[in-house]
This record gives structure tokens, C-alpha cells and sequence, in this order.
């Protein structure tokens, strides 16, 4: 859905920052309300999030299951505040549902779920989303469509073995029409990645099952547009995009904490994230 902002990228920029601020002021009060949650990888994950739903994908919030729309596959499912937030705010749904997050018969439930209108796909077990991104893909070619299919998995995420066979099965078909994103923000549930079960290095191990990598911050919009869509250029290979991030972005206290990985703000913390999120009155 490119928005109408495409004067200037500066432009673009500050469009697209906006969109990221509501976002993230979802995502802590989404979770707040909830009582449960995880908010770092939901915080990490916001501009590239936001960069696919209101700038680089084609999609329809008015008709979800259009059939040429782009999938997007969130396989750190986990994040959902995230993209529950992206969809609301593109019109899925009202964004006073987002308030309903995991509560009983919500249709936000604490994992993506097809009761959302605008997912595809049920996601929260790890390692999955990139053999589900491949099978989509190669639907996409078997039925003639240009849609593309994006990716998003954590980086704790890629030490899921099956990750790797599908990146292997992804190369092996050419499948130009994936673009996977890694959130690279460094820490799992219980700590840094290099320390629990180093992926270094990254890129490599990328490139060598056949994949054309390209590494960005993934809090800058434009590396982010710009590694995407340079990606489309490319042909007979998948993609994938390394975005360097920080989990817990945008609230101090929760920037590079493990703590915060899947715990709620308590009413003091609240209050002071969402001050700094520019909300004084909560
Ligand atoms: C197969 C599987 N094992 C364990 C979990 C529990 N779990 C939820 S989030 C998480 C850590 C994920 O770390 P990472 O992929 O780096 O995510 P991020 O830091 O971006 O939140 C784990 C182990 C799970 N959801 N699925």
C-alpha cells in the first residue's frame, strides 16, 4: 500500500517515523492492557514492520484475502502487538480491538491467528515461517502470480534447524519472489545470541545456501526500502535482509533488556513509556 507521501524520501521518512510512533504507543498499551506480552521483539521489529504494511507491500485492507496480494509471514509470532498494530492502524479492523489483545475469544490472541482479518497464516512456533514463506512462493509460481512473500523471523529464531533446510529449499527453486527479514537485535529469551548459540557469521552462512543478503539498520526506513526493493532487482535468488535492531527500541528501559523480552510494563513503567512515546496523559 504506497501511501500518496512519495514527495521526497525525507518526506517519506517522516510519514513513516509518525505511523512507527502510534505503533509503538499500540504496542505498550496493547500489552499493558493484556498483562502479558512481549514487548522487545514487538519494539525491534516496528519500522520494518511498518516500512512493508505502509510503504513496500501491495495489499487491501478492505479486501484481505485478495488474491493477488503480497503474504506476509510473521514467524516470530511472538511480535504480534506489532503487526496487530500495522493492521489496525492500515484499517483491518478498528484499532479499539487492539485492546483485546490475549483476552478470551478475542481475535487477537497472543500468536497470529487466520481469525485476524489480514494473517494468513497461524505463527508462534518458532523455526516454521520460512518453510511456509517457500510453499507460498512456489504457489505463487505454480498459479502464475507476481505476489511476493515476505518473511520476518528472529534471530534466536534462526537457530531452529528447520530454518535452515528451508533456506535451502528456497535457493534450490530460485525462489526470487521471497524476501526474508531478520530481526538481528541480538538477544533471545535468555540472553545474547553469540553467547547461547552463535549465528556468526550471519551473512555468510546466508550467502553460501545460495541467498543474496544485504545488512541494514533496521530502524532506518530508507536502508530498509532501499535493501527491499533493490532486492526485487535481483533474479533467481531468494533474499534476505539482516536488520540490525535493538530490542525494546523507542523505550529506554526496555532498549537491550532481556527482562522486557516477554513481560508487561507494570503501571509505573507504563506511565513512563508511554511519556516517552510522547502520551502524557495515559
Ligand atoms: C519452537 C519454539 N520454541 C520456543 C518458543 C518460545 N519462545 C518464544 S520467543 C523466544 C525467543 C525468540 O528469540 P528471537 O527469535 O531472537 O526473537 P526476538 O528477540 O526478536 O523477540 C522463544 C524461545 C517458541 N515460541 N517456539
Amino acid at each position: 500500500m504506497k501511501e500518496n507521501f512519495v514527495r521526497s524520501r525525507e518526506e517519506r521518512t517522516k510519514k513513516l517515523e509518525e505511523i512507527a510512533l502510534k505503533i509503538r504507543r499500540h504496542i505498550i498499551r496493547e500489552i499493558y492492557e493484556a498483562g502479558s506480552g512481549h514487548p522487545g521483539g514487538s519494539l525491534s521489529a516496528t519500522e520494518i514492520i511498518t516500512a512493508l504494511y505502509f510503504y513496500i507491500m501491495r495489499h487491501n485492507p478492505h479486501n484481505p484475502k485478495w488474491e493477488d496480494r503480497d503474504r506476509f509471514v510473521l514467524s516470530k509470532g511472538h511480535s504480534c502487538p506489532a503487526l496487530y498494530a500495522a493492521l489496525a492502524e492500515s484499517g483491518y479492523f478498528d484499532v479499539k480491538e487492539l485492546l483485546t489483545l490475549r483476552k478470551l475469544g478475542s481475535r487477537l490472541q497472543g500468536h497470529p491467528s487466520i481469525k485476524t482479518p489480514g494473517i494468513d497464516i497461524c505463527t508462534g512456533s518458532l523455526g516454521q515461517g520460512l518453510s511456509i514463506a517457500v510453499g507460498m512462493a512456489l504457489g505463487a509460481r505454480i498459479d502464475r502470480k507476481l505476489y511476493r512473500v515476505f518473511v520476518l523471523m528472529g534471530d534466536g529464531e534462526l537457530q531452529c534447524g528447520e530454518v535452515w533446510e528451508a533456506a535451502m529449499a528456497a535457493a534450490n527453486y530460485r525462489l526470487d519472489n521471497i524476501t526474508a527479514i531478520v530481526d538481528r537485535n541480538r538477544l533471545q529469551i535468555d540472553g545474547n545470541t553469540e553467547k547461547i548459540m552463535s549465528l556468526e557469521p550471519l551473512s555468510f552462512k546466508f550467502k553460501a545456501f545460495g541467498w543474496h543478503v544485504t545488512e541494514i539498520n533496521g530502524h532506518n526506513f530508507n536502508e530498509i526500502i532501499d535493501a527491499i526493493e533493490n532486492g526485487f532487482k535481483i533474479k533467481g535468488k531468494p533474499k534476505v535482509v539482516i536488520a540490525h535492531t535493538v530490542k525494546g527500541k523507542g523505550v529506554s528501559f526496555m532498549e537491550g533488556s532481556v527482562a522486557f523480552h516477554g513481560k508487561p510494563p507494570n503501571d509505573e513503567q507504563f506511565k513512563i513509556a508511554m511519556k516517552e512515546l510522547g502520551v502524557e496523559n495515559v
